[in-house]
């Protein structure tokens, strides 16, 4: 492994201190407190911190959990408000020119606006007129009607979401997680019936052995680093498998154990650090399968008792060459039967992972070959092992929960039936891909996004943007505006609708963490009070959408306006989630019934595991001239991984720098020094980037601790270099295995 030269040796450590004491200072300081104090959970990611015990207790009751992105995100929904005039003073095209940063420093949205055909400015219109527009617009034919989602609104906005849409008669249900955690929940359902992690955070606390693979953590789930912390300190074992040397994974310094980071400069986090070729990871772990054949740390008595398959998964193992698999993952053998070793002899281990893994062409493979290497050394089913996605937004796995997914699972099928006196669509539905490319084929004439940010999360920027430009009206229901809602644009008419958000909602609400516990938010108050505002909350919109369409029969949708009684339909139709009915008395908390497994008894129906082959990727990489028509160009081709800097969530820009990284801004691609030097470039030297979607001109190279072959660049600003390529069994894109072709143009 080499040792990170980057200007950040640790990960977390001062700049978050400092980050803290800034906005503490800052005049949002005392409101930043009080929402962090609020009892709801964090805006930011799926750990789950926040709730009912207030906003710096996590799931396992522990204090002072609350990290800097939680600050990051309450104090850019804690910005002003748009002024009354800004739509009328600023063109279409000149918030255009905006970039993710600009918009989202724009402020608060604060009243509806509409950009109509022809015209050059958003406009600000009642809401009287958004829902007559709504009405329209939701009566085309259900086929024709869309939404999107992602995962910040409520298990309550959800909820009525996807009945809203079912009652419509409409099954197209996109959602961010199709672009995310999909391949897991396919994945994990096939294997265990059930697509969520299947360790609690008490659970994880018990492992003495963590995988983690393909989870930029010290950036994106911070308190997750807590619990490795942990877990080194008692002696236990951290393997890592990451094609790039993310420094806060090597060395992590946070704020909850103050002395170890002030006087040794955090804490050691990886035991053993292997960097695979990306897309690669069936190998590694056919591999590690492999070499626990060998080393006879197989768990047979546990494969006879609890699984299925499980004799093809050990042929598979044997017959497949050693040569084959370290060719495909870049590793060699002692390498890889060093980490079975250490599995091996584990007592618990949890295998948790986030888009390393799942942002590939064969993600599904790649959850599926995790699953059965915990289940060949019985790591599954028991306390303090299992198998744990890592899951992305605040309340994204609450979505999938909810029922918003294209996927519904019977049971929730056949309750929705009864709530709605109506059978349901027997329609496939478009996931967020199918969707973009429904729309590209002048399929769609409505769009009703929930959130997010569908153009710039989407591959291909050019193709989302024509795609979108062919629907009819589109609706962006927004707490703050994103270059979605300039640049996706709609042929009719496209609106911004302003809600609270969790903490200002006028009720209560709740979410649901990764780790499949339930929070409660108890309702807020808002900041935005000058008398241009006009915000409602995301229930308040869907029920009286729904009551223009359907009325009060079989259900009253504006009674739902009340939130407890959307707990109460929850708690009929959503299985596990029955104490919910009663968490408006109680306000207890709870872990979802059925997700957690403490006996290697699965939810399938043997209750075994089903255990199934996964083949190993061909992984090829095009030669220059498929990019260019043109072998003589100076450059060199190679793989590109988009993700995440450290001062942004996910579409929405929060700071430029990546200093952990060593790069200065959004402009850079992180490129291994061999790879430099055989181009014939040098670090910080200016050069072109071409996907076979676009190109990036004037980029920046940075020297990195990245695998040789492979390059990182930021998201969203990627998304224009490449087509989508997607695993057909989910819809996912391959953000993550980009081939790029670097070089110097002419005039350089
Ligand atoms: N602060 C902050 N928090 C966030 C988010 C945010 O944007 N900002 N986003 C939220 C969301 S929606 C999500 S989904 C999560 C995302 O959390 P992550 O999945 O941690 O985010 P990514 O930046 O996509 O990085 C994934 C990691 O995968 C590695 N990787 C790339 N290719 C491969 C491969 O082929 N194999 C393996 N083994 N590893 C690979 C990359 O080097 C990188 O370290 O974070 C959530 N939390
Ligand atoms: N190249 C590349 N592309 C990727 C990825 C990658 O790693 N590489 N990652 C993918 C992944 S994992 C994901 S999850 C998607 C993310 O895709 P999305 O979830 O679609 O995008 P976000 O940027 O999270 O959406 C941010 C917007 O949500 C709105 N918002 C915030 N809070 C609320 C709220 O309470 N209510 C409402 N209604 N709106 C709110 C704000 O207006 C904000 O601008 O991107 C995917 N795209
Ligand atoms: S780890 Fe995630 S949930 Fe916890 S405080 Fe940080 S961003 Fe929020
Ligand atoms: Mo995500």
């Amino acid at each position: 492994m080499t040792k990170s030269t980057n200007s950040f040796s640790t990960g977390g450590g001062l700049p978050v201190i400092q980050y803290w004491l800034e906005k503490s200072v800052s005049p949002q300081g005392v409101k930043i407190w009080e929402k962090l104090n609020h009892k709801s959970s964090c805006l930011s990611c799926a750990w789950g911190t926040g709730g009912q015990k207030g906003g710096f207790v996590n799931e396992a009751g522990e204090y002072l959990q609350r990290c800097a992105k939680s600050v990051e995100a309450i104090a850019s929904e804690l910005q002003e408000g748009i002024k009354g005039d800004f739509f009328s003073q600023n063109a279409i095209e000149d918030l255009q020119k905006l970039d993710s940063q600009g918009c989202d420093r724009l402020g608060r949205l604060t009243y509806p606006v509409i950009l109509r055909k022809g015209n050059s400015h958003y406009e600000r219109i009642s809401w009287q007129e958004v829902y007559d527009i709504a009405t329209q617009a939701f009566r085309q034919p259900p086929e024709r009607v869309a939404s999107y989602s992602s995962g910040r609104s409520s298990n309550e906005a959800a909820f009525l979401l996807q009945l809203m849409m079912r009652a419509n008669g409409s099954n197209n249900l996109a959602d961010c997680s199709d672009l995310c955690h999909a391949p897991s929940t396919v994945g994990l359902k096939e294997v265990f019936g059930s697509g969520t992690s299947m360790v609690s955070l008490e659970s994880l606390k018990q492992s003495d052995c963590v995988v983690l693979v393909g989870s930029n953590a010290p950036a994106n789930h911070p308190r997750l680093m807590n619990e490795l912390i942990k877990i080194r300190d008692k002696g236990g074992k951290v393997i890592i498998i990451n094609p790039q040397i993310e420094v806060g994974l090597v060395k992590f310094a946070s704020p909850a154990f103050p002395i170890k980071s002030l006087l040794k400069g955090g804490s050691e986090i990886s035991t053993l650090y292997l960097q695979p070729i990306p897309g690669s990871d069936v190998a590694v772990f056919v591999g590690i399968q492999k070499s626990l054949l060998e080393q006879n740390l197989v768990d047979f008595d546990y494969l006879k008792k609890y699984t299925q398959g499980w004799e093809e998964i050990i042929n598979h193992a044997q017959n497949t060459p050693w040569q084959t698999i370290t060719n495909t993952c870049g590793l060699s053998k002692e390498e890889i039967e060093e980490v079975a070793y250490t599995i091996g002899s584990a007592d618990k281990v949890v295998f948790a992972w986030a888009m390393g893994i799942t942002h590939h062409t064969n993600g599904v493979d790649n959850v599926k070959s995790i699953a059965n290497t915990a289940l060949i050394t019985g790591n599954a089913g028991k306390i303090g092992t299992g198998t744990m996605p890592i899951r992305g937004h605040s309340n994204v796995q609450g979505f999938g929960s909810m029922g918003v997914t294209i996927r519904l699972s019977e049971p929730i099928k056949k309750a929705l039936t009864q709530i709605l006196n109506q059978s349901l669509p027997e329609t496939k539905g478009y996931d967020a891909r199918a969707l973009i490319t429904a729309a590209d084929e002048g399929n769609i004439d409505t769009l009703f996004c929930l959130g997010g940010n569908l153009y710039a999360a989407n591959p291909d920027l050019t193709q989302a943007k024509r795609a979108l430009g062919n629907i009819n009206t589109i609706f962006y229901v927004a707490t703050k505006p994103n270059l979605g809602h300039f640049h996706g644009l709609a042929e009719e008419n496209t609106l911004i609708l302003p809600v609270f958000n969790r903490f200002e909602n006028p009720h209560a609400t709740t979410t649901e963490s990764g780790n499949n516990f339930v929070r409660l938010n108890e309702s807020g108050t808002t900041h935005l009070t000058s008398p241009e505002t006009d915000l409602i909350s995301e229930i308040e919109l869907i029920t009286e959408i729904a009551h223009r369409l359907h009325g009060e029969n079989p259900l009253n949708w504006r009674k739902l306006q009340d939130t407890s009684y959307i707990r109460q339909l929850i708690a009929k139709a959503i299985p596990g989630y029955q104490k919910i009915g009663e968490i408006d008395q109680t306000k207890t908390e709870f872990t979802i019934e059925g997700r957690i497994f403490s006996e290697p008894h699965f939810n399938t129906l043997s209750g075994k595991a089903q255990m199934q082959v996964t083949p190993l990727p061909v992984l090829t990489i095009p030669e220059q001239i498929y990019f260019d028509g043109d072998n003589n160009k100076k450059g060199i081709v190679l793989i590109l991984g988009s993700g995440r800097g450290y001062g942004q969530h996910n579409t929405v820009v929060y700071k430029t720098e990546d200093k952990y990284r060593g790069m200065p801004h959004r402009h850079c691609i992180l490129m291994n020094r061999e790879d430099i030097k055989k181009a014939g470039f040098q670090a910080h030297q200016r050069v072109n980037v071409k996907g076979d979607g676009g190109e990036l001109m004037n980029v920046e190279i940075v020297a990195g601790e990245i695998l040789q072959g492979v390059a990182f660049m930021f998201y969203p600003e990627a998304n224009v270099l490449f087509k989508a390529k997607i695993d057909p069994r989910c819809g996912t894109p391959a953000y993550k295995r980009v081939p790029i072709f670097v070089y110097k143009p002419d005039n350089n």
